[in-house]
C-alpha cells in the first residue's frame, strides 16, 4: 500500500521535470499522477518514516468544526499552519518589529535573521493562545476548507454545510454520482492565505463500502502528501462510520506532484527504508456522528515507524 507512495517518490527523482514555483525553492515536478490505497489492508499512515498523526487528527476535526482559525490548532499544540498566519500578520498595519519579508526563504540561509524569525513566531503564537481578540483579528487564514466545508456562502446570504449535506446523501442515496464537496470557491481564492491544494473529493458506495477520491491540484511529495493520504483516509473512515458502511478504497489523483529541491536527499533517504506493516485505526464505537469526535476518539495501534526525516517547508 504504501508501497505506491514510494513509487512516486522515486518517479520524481528519476523523471521530474526541474520546474520553478511559487515560493522561489524550485521542484522536480510531474502532472497527474494517481495513488489507490485499499484502506481495508491497514491504515495508511506512512512507516518508512514517522508521520505525526495527532497532527493530522487535530487538522482534521479543525476543518470539520468548520474552523479557520489557528488558535484551535495551536491549543493542540499543532503549528503546521502558522507560517500562512504569521506572513498575513506581518504585512498588517499592527506588526511593528523587524522586518519579516520573505521570512521563509531568509530564515533558511541567514542565521541571524532565523534568530529574530524564530523570536517574532513565537511571540505571535503565543499572542494568539493568550489574547482571544488579537487571535480573532490575526489568527485567522480565510475562507480555507473549514469555511467552505461547512458554510459556503451563497448569494442570498445564506449557507451550505456540504459535509452535513453529503453525509445525508450516501445515508439516503448511495448510488448517486453527486457526492461531492468542494472548496475550490473561485470568488474567495484571493482572499485566503492558501488557495485549497485538496481542491474537491467524491464518494462512492458499492458492495456496502465507502470509497473517496480527492483531486488535489498541488502536492508536495514529501512533507504533505503524506499528511493529505492519512486525513482523507480518516474522514472516509469517519463517514463510513456514521453511516454504517464499510470502508473500500481511497484514491488520490494529483496535479502538480512535485518534490522541492531541498527534499531530495530526504527522498533519497525515505527510499532505502524497507516498508513495515501498515498500522490499524481504532475509532471510539459510542459515538456515531462526525461533528462529536474528538481527539481522544481516534486512535491508531501497531505504528511502529522508522524515525523521523526532518525538511524545511516552503512558504
Ligand atoms: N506548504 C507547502 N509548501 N507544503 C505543504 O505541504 C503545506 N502544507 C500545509 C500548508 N502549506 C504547505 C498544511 N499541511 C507539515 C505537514 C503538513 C502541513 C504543513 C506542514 C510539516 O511541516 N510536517 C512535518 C512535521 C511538522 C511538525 O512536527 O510540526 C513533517 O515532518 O511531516
Ligand atoms: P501553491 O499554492 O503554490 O501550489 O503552494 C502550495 C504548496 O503546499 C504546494 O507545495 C503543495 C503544498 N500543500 C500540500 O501538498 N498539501 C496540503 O495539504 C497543503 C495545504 C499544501
Amino acid at each position: 500500500m504504501e508501497q505506491a507512495y514510494l513509487d512516486l517518490g522515486r518517479k520524481l527523482l528519476e523523471e521530474g521535470h526541474d520546474k520553478g514555483d511559487r515560493t522561489g525553492t524550485g521542484t522536480k515536478s510531474l502532472f497527474g499522477y494517481q495513488m489507490r490505497f485499499d484502506l481495508n489492508e491497514g491504515f495508511p499512515l506512512l512507516t518508512t518514516k514517522r508521520v505525526p498523526f495527532g497532527l493530522i487528527k487535530s487538522e482534521l476535526l479543525w476543518f470539520l468544526k468548520g474552523d479557520t482559525n489557528i488558535r484551535y490548532l495551536l491549543q493542540h499544540n499543532n503549528h503546521i499552519w502558522d507560517e500562512w498566519a504569521f506572513e498575513r500578520y506581518v504585512k498588517s498595519a499592527d506588526y511593528t518589529g523587524p522586518d519579516m519579508t520573505d521570512f521563509g526563504r531568509r530564515s533558511l540561509v541567514d542565521e541571524k535573521f532565523n534568530e529574530e524569525y524564530q523570536k517574532q513566531m513565537k511571540a505571535f503564537c503565543e499572542k494568539i493562545v493568550a489574547d482571544e481578540k488579537f487571535a480573532q483579528k490575526h489568527g485567522d487564514l480565510g475562507h480555507i476548507y473549514g469555511y467552505q466545508w461547512r458554510h459556503w456562502e451563497k448569494q442570498d446570504g445564506t449557507f451550505i454545510d456540504q459535509i452535513k449535506d453529503v453525509i445525508e446523501m450516501i445515508k439516503t442515496n448511495p448510488n448517486s454520482r453527486r457526492l461531492i464537496v468542494t472548496a475550490w470557491n473561485p470568488e474567495d481564492v484571493p482572499s485566503m492565505a492558501l488557495p485549497p491544494c485538496h481542491t474537491m473529493f467524491q464518494f462512492y458506495v458499492y458492495d456496502g463500502k465507502l470509497s473517496c477520491q480527492l483531486y488535489q491540484r498541488s502536492a508536495d511529495v514529501f512533507l504533505g502528501v503524506p499528511f493529505n493520504i492519512a486525513s482523507y483516509a480518516l474522514l472516509t473512515h469517519l463517514i463510513a462510520h456514521e453511516t454504517g458502511l464499510g470502508v473500500g478504497e481511497f484514491v488520490h489523483t494529483l496535479g502538480d506532484a512535485h518534490l522541492y529541491q531541498n527534499h531530495i536527499e530526504q527522498m533519497n533517504e525515505q527510499l532505502t527504508r524497507d516498508v513495515r506493516p501498515a498500522p490499524k485505526l481504532v475509532l471510539n464505537q459510542t459515538k456515531s456522528s462526525v461533528f462529536d469526535f474528538e481527539m481522544e476518539d481516534i486512535q491508531v495501534e501497531n505504528y511502529h515507524p522508522h524515525p523521523t526525516i526532518k525538511a524545511p517547508i516552503a512558504v
